[in-house]
């Protein structure tokens, strides 16, 4: 993060980073993680930070997603330019896609009441393992 502003940035604010399916920073975005500084930045001052963020598991996966840096996530501090403070860093996120690829039926007719043997095959079409053992599937 960066001051780019000619006054020294002071009084605290926090800086978040957030999941999103666009560059741009909403309210349908996650956030995974902040951080809060208190200490001055004078200007042309800047700093380095480093985190560890964890993808929701119910995160929808497929195609490119962004990682949102923002800085003064909160708008606590009155800046020059606010309309700077998102950098977006696409990110691809990948999962499990498990596709119903056979099905079958003993029979093409039935009537109330009556049995009827079918079968279905599932496989994972995606990229990476399930991350659970279980779930149900259902005809
Ligand atoms: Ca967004
Ligand atoms: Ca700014």
């Amino acid at each position: 993060m960066r001051n780019t502003g000619l006054l020294d940035a002071s009084g605290g604010w926090s800086d978040g980073v957030y999941l999103s399916e666009d560059p741009l920073l909403d309210a349908a975005d996650t956030q995974l993680n902040w951080l809060y500084h208190s200490a001055s930045l004078t200007p042309e001052g800047s700093y380095d930070a480093a985190m560890r963020v964890t993808v929701p598991s119910w995160q929808r996966v497929g195609g490119t997603h962004y990682l949102l840096f923002v800085a003064d996530r909160d708008a606590r501090l009155a800046e020059m330019d606010e309309t700077n403070n998102v950098r977006a860093v696409p990110m691809e996120l990948s999962g499990p896609d498990l596709a119903a690829t056979e099905a079958s039926a003993s029979a093409s007719s039935a009537s109330p009441g009556e049995n009827v043997r079918v079968r279905f095959t599932i496989v994972n079409r995606g990229t990476v393992a399930t991350k659970t053992n279980y779930w149900w599937d259902a005809v």
